[in-house]
Formats: structure tokens, C-alpha cells, sequence
């Protein structure tokens, strides 16, 4: 059933329901939200829209910390929202994939309550346990989110894993009732008729057993445990099962987050004779701005490594596996501030960063109001954040010393929260995500960037991405195509072609502000012998030696 390849040809959109559209005035996106917004989706062109998690949830982690799998989190609304979601966006030919996280749970999920009421309780082996090492935790990993990656319960006088926050108890796969009450779980969900799941961190659901300590790195507190949770010994079991006893039996998109997988692991987990999952989202292309401890050490993009990692995913896949192609989600900053030019140059660079991305091989993930051009936000104070991940970074780092600003400085640039700003709808108040006093701030620039007025443009950033979703869809070459890197020392070009048996696409991407002259006679030929179908500046100058503008981007097709 799940060999009709469609996701192939799929463009998706990711909503953070929390920060989508407020229908009901209390400050937090809905499901009902969502409905009222189809249109613009279905306009728009994409195909899939991925929901960020909807269950009932504490909201320690904004739902990634689920405490009922089988209930709609109360803020969003109700079950028979979620059945008029689906109705709805069926009818306007859109699927929904929903966001399964199934590493961990919230620590106020049944099941936990149970298994710390004691040793033998039958979920203890729900969870990950392990009695304490001379009066301290029992191995010395550290949490992504800050501070040691254990907790202790006094009341079993154990402690449990939290490779996340403390209210994020880590799920122990190795129990087949536990993993089967998962498999439960999702059937019940597809056969309401979601059409795949987005599948958190589900690389790191297989742990070495004996969870030995980590290397303690340069700088570092903790040790890093990733060695003996990212990719672990029994994770081709796990999905290779999940594939048996679910998935294979529905027509449905399934991605994995994976983060620290690479590409040889990337083919193993999606090369269909595999029968795991259709793709992944890699995080290399996401760590080439941070120093060798944590994101929070800021390093500049150096664009020669961002050009060899991408090409490395587009070659090592092509025929193999598939790729995701991404630049934002809502744990990344938003690509046009981050590496682009989020002032002068902001519809230019977002636009050559869109085109940049959606003529590689793979599934293309648009994140809401990247279609826009939203920036990055930089609040005054700590007061302003709402982000588990950043609250916890600023305590630890302000309790060893570390200078406010500069804590702040690096939440500017690779916090989540730069992600969860409202969405931009209009220039009203809140700028009209809700009528009542939004959840979050919203980012000051939604009076020059929003919605209403990108629709109004027939110039903005919004057309732009509806017009490389439909060359997706019409040139088969985007899809079937292989990948060849030009100018691969240029440190400002990034530049490639996509070949097929008859068709060539060449594409043109100058991620500086400076003017750089193309005198490559190939390319030129190119220039003067085909046809221009995606440029990002208004007056386009086609002369026979042509200079790329800053941030300029330019695509020819072949045949
Ligand atoms: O994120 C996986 C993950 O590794 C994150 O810690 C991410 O790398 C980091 O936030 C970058 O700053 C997934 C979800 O996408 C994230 O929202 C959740 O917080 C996390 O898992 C736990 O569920
Ligand atoms: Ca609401």
C-alpha cells in the first residue's frame, strides 16, 4: 500500500498550532484556527500540512510533552475539531500528517504516575530506571535541555531518564508491551485518516543498555551521551516492527527527526527495501553555525561547508534514499535572518533562499511565515521567552556567570522562540493572530510583514514560493534529476545543476550582498541558450556576462 511514492512529489507546510491563528480570543492558536486559514494554505499550493503536536499536554515543552495520546490538548480544542480538520482539508485535497513523539512522554502522563508508584508496578519498565551511583545520578550524561539528564524520585529512591526536560521521562523501548501500546496508539490515528506522522527524535529510542558514561568535551559540564542514544543498536529493529505491524498497512508520508544521523544512516532508514521510513530530517546542514560544545556557541556560516554538506545529502541519496529539504521548523531561527539579510535585502534573500532549496532533489518542508519572509525577534528581556530549552540555557549559564548579554546575544540568533512568534496575518493588532493578548509577543515588523499585505503583492515572497511549488509539479526533472555542484570553491555562489535524459535545470544563488561576475562560458551558454524561469529581482538584466546582485538568484531550463 505504501508503495504509490506521492510524498515524492509533496510539498509541506508545518504548523506550530500555538502560534497558527487564535479563533476564540484567548491568546492561543486552534484547531478551529487552522480551518479558518485552509484557503490561504490551499493557495498557497502545498500538499501536506505537518500539525506540530495536538494531544493533551502540560505545554512544559509546547506539547512535545504528551500526557494523553488519545485526547486533543484542551487550548486547541476538541476531538470533533480535529475530525472537522481533516474533513476539511480532504475536501480541499490537502493531507495532514501529525507529529508523533514517542521517546518520551510528559511526566504527568498515566503511565508515568504509575510506574513511579513503585518497583513493581507494571509500568515501571514503561520508563527508564536506575538506582543512583555513590549518592548521585547514575551516569554522567547531560539533558539537551540543561543540567544532568536524570532525575531523582525519592519515593523509589531511583532515578529516571529525561533526555529532555524533567517533566519529559524517557520511554524505555526495550519493553515489546510498551511498544506495542505505541503501535496501538498510531493505528488509532490512521484509521481516523491522518496521513503519516512527522516522528520526533526517533533515532534516539534505542539505548546501549548498560547507558555508560559520556566523553566530557572542552567546556562541557556533562557528558555527552549521544554516542549511546543517537542511532542505537536495536533502532532498525524498532522501525523495521513499526513498518510490520503499522505503517505498511496505510498510503502515508512518515519522516524521521534524526538528529546526528548521517548520510549512510539516512540510507538505511530510507531506502524502501528497508521498509522503515520514507525520509528524515538531518540536522548537519543546521550545526554548521555552532561551535564544537553546544548551538548556543555562535560560529559564522562558512558557505563552502553549507554547499559540500548539501551536495553530500543530494548525491549519497540520489537512487538510494530520500531527502527532506529544509531550512526552518519551530527549533530553528528563521533562515532569512540567520543566514540571510533580514533588512535591506530581506525579500531578495528569502526568496533566493526558497529558490536555493526547492530545486534539490527531495520533499520540500515550508515552516509558517517562512512563505512571508518572517525574521527573527529579539525581546528585551528574559521575561518576554517562553522557551523550556532557552529558560533553562539562561538559568544554567547565568548561574555560572556568564554575562547577560551575552546569553542574550546567542538566544538571538539560534533560539527556538525566534520560530513561535505569531503568525503575521495582517496589520491589525497582534497582527491579527488574535484578538486577546497573544501567548507569546508578537514580532514588532508584523506591520511591514504579513499576510495580507504578501497576498496583496504580486512581487512578495508568498508568490514566489506558489511559483516554485508549481515547477515542482511541472518539471519532473526537480523531482528525477541528479545533482552536480558548479563553482564549488566560490565562497559566495552557490550554484548547481539538476540533470535528467532530456531536460537541465541550472541554478544560480549568490548568498552575499556583493555583485559577483559569472564568466563561466558553460554557464553563459546556459544563459543565452535557455530559459529564464525563476529570478528574484524585479527588472532582470540578461546580458551575455552576467552579474549576480546581492543576494540575486536566477534559474535557466533546458531542454
Ligand atoms: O527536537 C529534537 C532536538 O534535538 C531538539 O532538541 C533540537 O535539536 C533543539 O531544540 C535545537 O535547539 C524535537 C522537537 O522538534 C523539539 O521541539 C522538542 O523540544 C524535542 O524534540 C523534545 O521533544
Ligand atoms: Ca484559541
Amino acid at each position: 500500500k505504501n508503495d504509490q511514492q506521492w510524498w515524492k512529489k509533496s510539498i509541506v507546510y508545518q504548523i506550530y498550532p500555538r502560534s497558527f491563528y487564535d479563533s476564540n480570543g484567548d491568546g492561543i492558536g486552534d484547531l478551529q484556527g487552522i480551518i479558518q486559514k485552509l484557503d490561504y494554505l490551499k493557495e498557497l499550493g502545498v500538499d501536506v500540512i505537518w500539525l506540530s503536536p495536538i494531544y493533551d499536554s502540560p505545554n512544559d515543552d509546547n506539547g512535545y510533552d504528551i500526557r494523553d495520546y488519545y485526547q486533543i490538548m484542551k487550548e486547541f480544542g476538541t476531538m470533533e475539531d480535529l475530525d472537522h480538520l481533516l474533513d476539511a482539508a480532504h475536501q480541499r485535497g490537502l493531507k495532514i500528517i501529525m507529529d508523533l513523539v514517542v521517546n518520551h512522554t510528559s511526566d504527568e502522563h498515566s503511565w508515568f504516575v504509575e510506574s513511579k508508584k513503585g518497583l513493581d508496578n507494571p509500568y515501571r519498565d514503561y520508563y527508564v530506571w536506575k538506582p543512583g551511583r555513590n549518592g548521585k545520578e547514575p551516569n554522567n550524561w547531560g539533558s539537551i535541555f540543561s543540567g544532568p539528564a536524570w532525575n531523582y524520585d525519592e519515593n523509589t529512591n531511583e532515578y529516571y531518564l529525561h533526555l529532555f526536560s524533567k517533566k519529559q521521562p524517557d520511554l524505555n523501548w526495550e519493553n515489546p508491551a510498551l511498544r506495542n501500546e505505541i503501535y496501538t496508539m498510531m493505528k488509532f490515528w490512521l484509521d481516523k485518516g491522518i496521513d503519516g506522522f512527522r516522528m520526533d527524535v526517533i533515532n534516539f529510542i534505542s539505548k546501549v543498555p548498560s547507558l555508560p558514561d559520556g566523553e566530557v568535551k572542552e567546556g562541557a559540564i556533562y557528558g555527552d551521551g549521544g554516542p549511546y542514544f543517537v542511532n542505537g543498536p536495536k533502532i532498525h529493529k524498532y522501525l523495521r516492527e513499526m513498518n510490520e505491524k503499522v505503517l505498511s498497512q496505510y498510503d502515508i508520508l512518515t519522516v524521521g527527526e534524526m538528529p546526528g544521523a548521517s548520510t549512510a544512516d539516512a540510507v538505511m532508514y530510507t531506502k524502501p527495501q528497508n521498509k522503515e521510513i520514507n525520509m528524515i530530517f538531518t540536522f548537519e546542514h543546521m550545526g554548521l553555525d555552532s561551535g564544537p560544545t553546544e548551538k548556543w556557541d555562535l560560529k559564522p556560516l562558512n558557505l563552502v561547508h553549507l554547499k559540500k554538506n548539501l551536495t553530500k545529502w543530494q548525491t549519497e541519496l540520489h537512487g538510494t534514499g530520500w531527502n527532506s529539504l529544509y531550512w526552518n521548523n519551530h527549533d530553528q531561527p528563521r533562515v532569512v535572518s540567520r543566514f540571510g539579510d533580514d533588512q535591506e535585502y530581506r525579500v531578495e534573500s528569502a526568496k533566493m533562499f526558497a529558490t536555493c532549496l526547492h530545486m534539490m532533489q527531495g520533499t520540500p518542508y515550508i515552516y509558517q511565515g517562512e512563505e512571508i519572509g518572517m525574521t527573527n525577534v529579539e525581546f528585551e528581556s528574559i521575561e518576554q521567552y517562553q522557551d523550556v530549552e532557552t529558560l533553562n540555557m539562561f538559568r544554567e549559564k547565568h548561574s555560572l556567570g556568564v554575562p547577560t548579554e551575552d546569553i542574550m546575544k546567542s538566544i538571538y540568533v539560534k533560539g527556538r522562540d525566534n520560530a513561535r512568534t505569531p503568525m503575521q496575518w495582517s496589520e491589525q493588532v497582534h497582527s491579527g493572530f488574535t484578538k486577546g493578548t497573544p501567548w507569546i509577543e508578537v514580532n514588532p515588523r508584523y506591520k511591514e510583514i504579513n499576510a495580507e499585505a504578501a497576498l496583496e503583492d504580486k512581487e512578495s515572497i508568498f508568490y514566489h514560493y506558489k511559483h516554485l511549488i508549481a515547477l515542482r509539479k511541472k518539471l519532473d526533472v526537480i523531482t528525477t534529476g541528479d545533482f552536480n555542484l558548479l563553482f564549488e570553491d566560490h565562497p559566495k555562489i552557490f550554484a548547481y545543476e539538476r540533470r535528467s535524459e532530456n531536460e537541465k535545470v541550472v541554478v544560480l544563488c549568490n548568498f552575499s550582498r556583493d555583485e559577483i561576475v559569472i564568466d563561466n562560458n558553460e554557464i553563459l551558454s546556459v544563459i543565452t541558450t535557455g530559459k529564464l524561469i525563476v529570478h528574484n529581482y524585479k527588472e532582470v538584466k540578461a546580458e551575455s556576462s552576467i552579474t549576480l546582485r546581492a543576494f540575486e538568484t536566477l534559474v535557466y531550463y533546458v531542454k
